[in-house]
């Protein structure tokens, strides 16, 4: 039961190896398409996970490429377009990610989007020679993530990698690039080491709602964690963006529910705050982050050091392979067939 989708939540980082291996194809993406270049306004766009793996793309090609980011969904793109797009002034590339490179919603969004010539189509997909890929002008794919499982697994993380490393050639941030060469074997590290932990957890914690917080780039992460717990295992899951959680979602903390925070370093005093006050409420917390110290170990009743050593933005993929095992254990805990989920397909298409 749950066989592939296991398989690939644990041997995604080779995933990641082979799209670091890749910085030819790259390098010369970004040299041959001025257009992408130049851009000073990038829009990224996706469904489902998709949607979610473009808030945190948004994020790091604002920090790290240093280019005006925004993530839609693909659906407000042909539902709203004049109210996503400034139409007589706005120029840009629209990043439209799918894994299936299928989903209606963005073939549709980027039929949408090639009526006004302004714009740049780039779709970012596991399959090349999907619908997506042949309607937009250029195309990043990486068929070495495609998956069985319904669900998205290593797709989201390895197509995540790849943005990333566009993102750093745009910049000419070699130290960012540099920080992403050790990123599989850290995973690999990482999955090794705490696997059994997020397991454990998963199968022991006798709650009923799951709640997932994450700050900047670590906010897609925080949605993409909700959709793995509650696709798979069909629990009550919500993210949020940590402070948000104060602001009226805090009323359901108590010890019913399980708190992950996704720790970033740039909001890390802010993010432990709220930590304490959800431990004051009677919440089970998780925290994933780089390294611990005295304070959030003492705040939390489990804590996940990646000890990477990398900057925020460069280290977002370490911390999905243990939020897909959460997900994946709760589910075959509740006898739930992973590989089957409930209600979904791989693709949503409409007719
Ligand atoms: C997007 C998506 C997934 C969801 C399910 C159905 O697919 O909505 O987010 O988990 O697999 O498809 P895609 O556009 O990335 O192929």
């Amino acid at each position: 039961m749950g066989t592939a989708t296991l398989q690939e939540i644990l041997n995604q980082t080779r995933s990641w190896e082979s799209v670091l291996n890749r910085t030819q194809y790259i390098q010369g993406f970004v040299q041959s398409h001025e257009n992408v270049c130049h851009a000073e306004d990038f829009f990224f766009l996706g469904c489902g996970t998709s949607y979610y793996l473009a808030l945190s793309a948004a994020s790091l090609f604002q920090r790290i490429a240093q280019r005006r980011a925004r993530a839609l969904t693909a659906s407000d793109v042909f539902l709203f377009p004049d109210s996503v797009f400034r139409l007589n002034r706005e120029t840009g590339v629209n990043v439209i990610i799918s894994r299936s490179g299928s989903t209606t919603e963005a073939v549709w969004a980027a039929k949408k989007i090639n009526t006004f010539p302004q714009f740049t189509t780039c779709a970012v997909s596991c399959r090349p020679e999907s619908t997506l890929v042949k309607e937009c002008h250029l195309s990043l794919t990486t068929p070495e993530a495609d998956e069985k499982s319904v669900v998205m697994t290593q797709s989201f993380t390895s197509m995540l990698l790849l943005l990333q490393l566009i993102a750093s050639h745009l910049s000419k941030d070699t130290a960012f690039e540099k920080e992403l060469t050790k990123i599989s074997e850290i995973g690999e590290t990482v999955i090794k080491r705490y696997h059994n932990q997020i397991k454990d957890l998963a199968q022991n914690t006798g709650v009923t709602k799951f709640t997932f917080l994450g700050q900047g780039p670590f906010y897609g992460l925080a949605c993409e964690s909700m959709l793995k717990m509650k696709e798979m295992s069909l629990s009550v899951s919500d993210a949020y963006h940590s402070m948000e959680f104060r602001h009226g979602p805090m009323s359901m903390a108590d010890e019913q529910m399980f708190i992950t925070f996704l720790l970033s370093n740039q909001g890390r005093d802010a993010e432990v705050a709220v930590l304490k006050d959800m431990k004051n409420l009677g919440a089970k917390t998780l925290v994933i982050c780089d390294s611990a110290d005295e304070e959030i170990t003492k705040l939390s009743d489990h804590v996940i050091e990646l000890q990477s050593g990398l900057s925020d933005h460069a280290r977002l993929v370490l911390y999905m392979p243990l939020m897909q095992l959460f997900g994946y254990y709760k589910a075959t805990q509740k006898g739930l067939d992973p590989d089957n989920p409930k209600n979904l397909t791989q693709v949503v298409e409409i007719t």
